[in-house]
């Protein structure tokens, strides 16, 4: 701001595009992602396909794009500079909290078509071991017998689609954009789970009319920062509190399942297939179970980024012996995919200098995370009769980071919803050996097949002592010798 003028904030040309969809989770992920490609796709195709985008917990979404009525700044970050391009495909935000009833009104809306989310996996509110629904989550437990005003993802969904079932309105398609595998099917069961808790036969339509198209979503997009914010005012003029940043790529891959209609999210780029499953597991495993093990070996090694871990030589032939030897052994190629390339071309995405993506924001929620990311690349080595000694001192670092206590003795801000259990189950045992057993045990995170693995056990033990004698620097210096 200078010679106190007010800051010059973004507003929308003309009216909103009407609403075809509402999205749960209106975070950065989905402002760099969904929102663009329905953008793209509305501007070639047109479409009703305006968004309600519904927060279910903080306004904050709310409070920076209602004021510029929706549209926001999408910057692409190369290491040539900031393009910038402002988004116009959201309509509407709601922040579920303010007025539950209100939100699931408008899902059951027989205009809305899609209800999209990007909840993040702790979202789902399910027990990874068993893939259900954890029906003691305090926020489910509370849905089931509140279902006029619902909390959860899952909760809204349902009383929604109780609604349009009700006054015979169809269904709608759920559409989940989260970096979980098979995140359809995932979503469909827990929707299911709850259902069926409240009614059998609501639980038997859904399960008959409802599709939950599986998709694989990809783009790096860091927290926008306040210098990000400075960034855009400067280079353009405009003071954006809602905008995001992010990487020059983006992938979207969907199964092609609607029950009423999709946007031309092609037209942007979005490759529609019958099953998404192979390029789910290759994106999981190969992006975000290196991503993770650069954020805690690279949080414990005083890196600030992942663009910094990768400047260092020894971290970035980690990742290409991770790949080589321990990631793409377990990963069948997706048609159309050249996995050594796919792998090349992921550290040129994570060098890119313009990108600030703090190995803090990745570390969160690992007990949500590891599953998918690092232990079913780990059990597939198992079963191929090698112990994957890298993906174990990935887990080791977790474990050193979950302790809450840096290699300086500074303590972790660690954000995780187990993060006081994980603690108190780390302090409570004295030697690497014992600390590693506390943590195994934890049954939602380690298949109990898999904590007993004597290989797997011992390999992660020695990686544990050897971060705690000689620091994550070195250990990751001799793990690419
Ligand atoms: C990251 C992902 O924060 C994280 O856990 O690994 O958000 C990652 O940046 C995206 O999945 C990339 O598509």
């Amino acid at each position: 701001m200078e010679g106190g003028l007010p800051a010059k904030r973004l507003t929308r040309d003309g009216p909103a595009p009407a609403i075809g969809m509402v999205h749960l989770g209106p975070g950065a992920f989905f402002r760099a992602f969904n929102a663009v490609y329905t953008d793209a796709a509305m501007q070639a195709e047109g479409g009703d396909w305006g968004i309600a985008a519904v927060s279910l917990r903080s306004p904050t979404a709310r409070d920076q794009m209602a004021p510029q009525g929706g549209v926001y700044t999408s910057c692409t970050l190369a290491p040539g500079g900031l393009q910038a391009q402002v988004i116009g495909a959201v309509s509407k935000l709601l922040v579920a909290p303010e007025d539950p009833g209100a939100v699931v009104d408008l899902m059951a809306d027989p205009k809305v078509k899609i209800v999209s989310l990007t909840i993040t996996e702790k979202g789902y509110c399910h027990s990874p071991a068993t893939g259900r629904l954890d029906l003691s989550h305090p926020d489910i437990a509370y849905d089931l017998e509140n279902l006029a005003t619902p909390r959860s993802a899952m909760g809204l969904i349902c009383a929604a689609l109780a609604q349009r079932r009700q006054a015979g309105a169809g269904p709608f398609t759920v559409l989940s954009c989260d970096n979980l595998p098979a995140n359809g099917a995932l979503t469909r069961q827990m929707v299911l789970d709850f259902a069926r808790s409240l009614s059998p036969e609501l639980a038997d339509w859904i399960a008959e009319a409802v599709p939950f198209p599986s998709t694989m979503v990809d783009r790096i997009t860091p927290a926008t920062t306040d210098a990000d914010i400075d960034r855009l005012d400067a280079e353009t003029g405009y003071r954006d509190p809602a905008m995001v940043v992010h990487e020059p790529f983006r992938q979207w891959v969907i199964e092609d399942n609607f029950a009423c209609g999709r946007p031309a999210w092609e037209i942007a780029g979005a490759q529609f297939v019958k099953s998404v499953e192979a390029h789910e597991l290759m994106k999981l495993r190969c992006l975000n179970g290196t991503h993770s093990t650069l954020a805690y070996l690279g949080y414990l090694a005083g890196y600030d980024t992942i663009a910094a871990c990768v400047a260092d030589p020894d971290f970035a032939a980690l990742c290409e012996a991770l790949w080589r030897d321990e990631i793409l052994p377990t990963v069948p190629a997706p048609e159309g995919e050249d996995l050594p390339a796919y792998a090349a071309a992921l550290l040129d995405r994570y060098r890119n200098p313009a990108i600030r993506h703090r190995t803090w924001q990745i570390a969160m929620d690992g007990s949500q995370k590891l599953p998918q990311r690092l232990l079913g690349t780990i059990r597939d080595n198992l079963d191929q009769g090698r112990v994957p000694l890298r993906l174990c001192l990935a887990v080791a670092a977790w474990m050193r980071y979950v302790g809450g206590v840096d290699e300086k003795g500074q303590s972790i801000d660690v954000r995780d919803p187990l993060a006081d259990t994980l603690k108190v189950a780390s302090d409570g045992a004295d030697s690497a050996e014992a600390k590693v057993a506390a943590l195994l045990a934890f049954d939602d995170i380690f298949a109990p097949a898999l904590a007993a693995d004597p290989g797997f056990r011992a390999a992660v033990t020695a990686a544990y002592q050897a971060l705690v004698t000689d620091g994550a620097r070195a250990v990751v210096a001799g793990a690419v010798k």
